[in-house]
């Protein structure tokens, strides 16, 4: 009896200890804090904010003063790009405002603020319920950093490179000096990083670059990350579902699902046919974790969602649309600063311009935030859609340009996401049948997204959908 007793509790430990870190069910807002906020005019040496490739002022006391704001677009979760302190010097005629260029990676730059100011943020944010997701470098220095030079024997030799056995690991990013993880004492280093902001209480990484880092160096890191809790996000440039499922097996938790990315701004913003993504979602079930894949519009490596359309008033649109359709997904959504309001921008460093608050919006800019915040809040409401699993339904042949549905399903809530392509308002009447929909007769139903005018309705075997132009909309499934 006791020794049966001692043996499950010593399963319920191991299995506790197994559980890997989950962000099901967070919505993570992404911020470059030089273009957020400016907390503390102090440390603004070399402001410069007519030139976009200059520090602009913002800082982290700036971000912790605006964590209420996030709080009201209703993330749960705050991702900062680096923060480190930064090379001094110019390279390209840019400065290291964007955090990439580290000259020392257990320091926050002056133009950030302090290590102080850091651990209040941290300890401000997690007052607020905000979970810290922070931008970890682990494969190189900034091309002027004093490291450098004081110790080249911590860089991958150029002879490796040219050798050409694994070009993307060992040559320069950008020809950034590249460090070489096969030495004891850069590891060593780099685990001492983790583990430096772990213990200022970081509850996530976003590990930049990941392509560019030895992969075995990479799963050591993480082993360390899950031991300790601490979740992991990774960014390998243009992952696809085949990508994303290969780093969940080796250790990710999550990986930004760049196709995604791609499908729905040639689909919800360049009007392309919705098959693109369907066929994107389509691959989740080779997924680990689905439900841990990080879904965005943008970032601040691609032009902005909202560039994709030349007119401004098109752009909002077509992101308040892609903002709901981005809600009904499985995964964790990622929303880029501003991308709430459709900023617009092109490439870097046109889609890091200065965050704007609700001070200077236009009325379209606040109408997109409110799309944005009632979908959020219409997410977090939802087991279903926040939490549950996702099964594609087989939208008829004819209709798949403009139609794509998907059920969400927790704990026997169900929930309909239905995205309307088409220019105009149109209503769809599908076959329960055709579609492998189970649904019992179901009077007219409004969306769960506030503020839309989007109907569901069930009878005689016939699923009845009635949606505005180019919009997402998600119903409770009876
Ligand atoms: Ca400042
Ligand atoms: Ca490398």
């Amino acid at each position: 009896m006791r020794r049966t007793f001692l043996l499950a509790a010593l399963l319920a430990v191991a299995s506790a200890q197994a559980a890997p870190p989950s962000f099901e069910g967070q919505i993570v807002y992404q911020v470059m804090p030089d273009r957020f906020y400016d907390g503390n005019p102090d440390n603004n040496a070399g402001v410069d904010r007519a030139n976009l490739r200059a520090w602009h002022g913002g800082d982290l006391p700036g971000l912790t003063a605006k964590l209420p704001y996030i709080q009201k677009l209703g993330a749960t979760a705050v991702w900062l790009t680096p923060v480190y302190r930064q090379q001094t010097a110019l390279s390209f005629d840019t400065t290291a405002y964007h955090g990439y260029w580290p000259a020392d990676f257990r320091d926050v730059d002056p133009h950030f603020g302090t290590l102080a100011d850091f651990d209040a943020l941290v300890k401000s944010a997690h007052s607020a319920g905000l979970k810290l997701v922070l931008d970890q470098v682990v494969n190189h220095y900034g091309y002027e950093a004093p490291a450098v030079k004081a110790h080249p024997e911590w860089f991958t030799p150029q002879a490796r490179c040219n050798a050409g056995t694994n070009r993307d690991v060992d040559c320069p990013l950008a020809g950034l000096p590249d460090l070489d993880q096969g030495r004891a004492e850069v590891r060593d280093a780099l685990f001492g990083h983790a583990d430096f902001w772990r213990a200022r209480g970081v509850d996530a990484f976003r590990y930049d670059a990941i392509k560019h880092v030895p992969s075995s160096f990479m799963n050591d890191l993480l082993a360390r990350d899950r031991q300790a809790g601490t979740w992991t996000l990774g960014e390998w440039y243009d992952a696809d579902t085949g990508t994303v499922a290969d780093w969940q097996k080796a250790g990710f938790d999550s990986l930004f699902l760049f196709s995604l990315q791609g499908a729905m701004k040639s689909s919800l913003m360049g009007g392309q046919s919705l098959s693109g993504v369907a066929s994107v979602l389509e691959r989740a079930h080779e997924l680990p974790r689905p439900g841990e894949v990080a879904l965005f519009l943008d970032n601040h490596d691609v032009p902005r969602f909202a560039q994709g359309s030349l007119f401004e008033d098109e752009g909002q649109a077509r992101t308040r649309y892609a903002l709901r359709a981005l809600m009904t997904l499985r995964g964790v959504p990622v929303i880029y600063q501003g991308t709430e309001i459709a900023m617009r921008g092109g490439p870097d460093p046109d889609n890091r311009r200065d965050m704007r608050f609700e001070n200077v919006w236009s009325p379209a800019e606040q109408a997109v935030f409110e799309v944005a915040r009632r979908a959020v809040s219409a997410r977090k409401a939802s087991a279903a859609l926040s939490l549950g699993t996702q099964t594609l339904l087989p939208v008829p042949a004819q209709q798949q340009d403009d139609l794509l549905l998907l059920t969400r399903e927790k704990n026997g809530e169900r929930v309909l996401a239905a995205w309307h392509n088409g220019k105009v308002r149109k209503t769809y009447s599908l076959k329960l049948s055709a579609l492998g929909l189970k649904a019992g007769a179901q009077p007219v139903t409004g969306s769960l997204y506030a503020g839309q005018n989007a109907k569901l309705s069930v009878s005689g075997g016939y699923l009845h959908l009635s949606l505005e132009g180019r919009d997402a909309a998600a119903f409770a499934l009876k």
